[in-house]
């Protein structure tokens, strides 16, 4: 049994996952880095600790501070939340080692899914759909090289093993560039990530991005908890996301859920994880998988009704799932707006003093945020400060109530993209629902335009 979890995360993760502990009867510890001392969340654990200075590389991903504030707390857990040590296989050892539980998956499920090559030759071989391409590094032989990617057929594109979340790709249209380009992206890959491993795929031109949540326990079950549409983003950061995934045959979500949940069992997958796909002219083809809770698992309990943060604790403490997969439903429709401190029309950070913080509230309306009026966003991390998730029994009934919450929202001191926010409600590309991964970088201007 858990009874003690320190939360090594900030902002409102930690106060998400520290509310989901407060409802376990688990106590927290929060450990906070100087520039957070201020911030709420921080006197509401039972105990709190700084472990260093605001640059995250000096407190947040201190391994040796958070392990040593565990130590002296004795935590019996630690919860990593996402960015930072969350898919740190090091990490999760050295919790293990030191007696701890990290309430995450295993070290070993963290590293295949951390090489991109081989979570998508460990995809293959469970059967889960892939993007067409060998499920091998490309070889030194530029002839052997010409023939993989004349094979792919080009456009393809290389994308680096150690990367991930849009780090180290390049797009190759012709087979001139094909070896200059290969050059380059080993080169970064080796510098940004220790390993030049190289991998070529067919290059999809119009996908949506699509996953699929799962969970798994120790006991051999793993079920899969619905889709989430997160094709609204602009350079790899995602702004707006929904569940379910609008406008694609549910039996045809459910059978690459099944996949997603075999492969689960296949790998001895343990916790909450995330399956991202592409999905382009009706199919559905993986690219990577995320081995921890994600921002915008909002969406997904609000259509199933499954808080996932209390789950992937009683899971990591050997609880066995209690539902079935036939017990999981889908019900209507959820979106989430991420709020950022950065202005709405040239994304940069905007830290400073909250003057007025008015969030809307009311039935069928959650807001995750540590922020308040009179808080200062600090300058050194992700300028997501808060998330408004909505629900309705359609998807037109949560667009309605989320047009009406955005009107109520009133942030002043510093700039937030609500603004973009309030306009991509009204874009119709967006009402349609289904928009591809460019949409949002394509039409900016136009989108942001038309409602001023
Ligand atoms: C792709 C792709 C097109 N074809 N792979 C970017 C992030 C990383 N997770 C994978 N990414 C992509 N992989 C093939 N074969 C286009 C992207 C991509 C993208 C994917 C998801 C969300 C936003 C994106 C933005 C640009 C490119």
């Amino acid at each position: 049994m858990i009874r003690s979890i320190l939360i090594a995360n900030r902002g409102e993760i930690a106060l998400r996952i520290m509310r989901a502990c407060e409802a376990l009867g688990i106590e927290t510890i929060v450990v906070y880095s100087q520039a957070d001392r201020e911030a709420s969340y921080v006197q509401r654990a039972a105990r709190s600790i700084c472990i260093g200075p605001a640059a995250a590389s000096k407190s947040y991903l201190d391994q040796a501070a958070i392990l040593f504030a565990a130590e002296v707390t004795k935590a019996d857990a630690i919860h990593p939340g996402y960015g930072f040590l969350s898919e740190n296989a090091e990490f999760a050892e050295r919790v293990n080692d030191a007696g701890r539980i990290l309430i995450g998956p295993t070290a070993e499920n963290m590293r295949i899914m951390g090489d991109k090559i081989s979570a998508k030759r460990a995809m293959i071989a469970a059967g889960v759909p892939c993007v067409p391409g060998p499920d091998s590094a490309l070889p030194d032989d530029p002839a052997a090289v010409r023939a993989i990617a004349r094979d792919i057929g080009y456009p393809i594109i290389l994308k680096a093993a150690g990367g991930g979340g849009g780090r180290g790709m390049r797009v190759v249209v012709m087979e001139d560039e094909l070896l200059p380009s290969l050059a380059i992206t080993r080169e970064e890959g080796r510098k940004a990530f220790g390993n030049d491993s190289i991998y070529a795929e067919k290059f999809l031109s119009h996908p949506r991005h699509i996953e699929i949540q799962v969970i798994a326990d120790y006991h051999g079950r793993a079920l899969w908890l619905g889709s989430r549409d997160c094709s609204l983003q602009r350079r790899h950061q995602k702004i707006l996301e929904e569940a379910p995934a609008p406008g694609i045959d549910p039996q045809l979500i459910a059978s690459i859920g099944e996949r997603c949940a075999d492969a689960c069992r296949y790998l001895n997958y343990r916790g909450v994880g995330t399956f991202e796909f592409l999905y382009e002219d009706g199919a559905f083809y993986f690219i990577e998988m995320n081995t921890r809770l994600q921002v915008e698992h909002p969406v997904t309990e609000m259509t199933t009704g499954i808080d996932l943060v209390q789950w992937q604790i009683r899971v990591a403490q050997g609880d066995p799932l209690p539902f079935k997969q036939a017990d999981i439903r889908c019900e209507g429709h959820s979106f989430e707006c991420r709020i950022n401190a950065e202005d709405p029309k040239t994304f940069m950070p905007s830290p400073g003093l909250i003057t007025q913080w008015d969030m809307p509230n009311g039935p069928h309306i959650r807001v995750d945020t540590h922020a308040f009026a009179g808080y200062r966003v600090p300058p050194y991390y992700d300028s997501l400060i808060g998330k408004l998730v909505v629900h309705g029994t359609t998807r037109d009934e949560a667009l309605a109530r989320l047009r009406e919450a955005l009107a109520e929202t009133n942030i002043t001191g510093i700039a937030t993209n609500i603004d973009l926010h309030r306009a991509l409600v009204n874009d119709s590309a967006f009402t349609k629902g289904g928009v591809d991964i460019h949409h949002l970088e394509k039409n900016h201007q136009n989108i942001l335009g038309s409602a001023a």
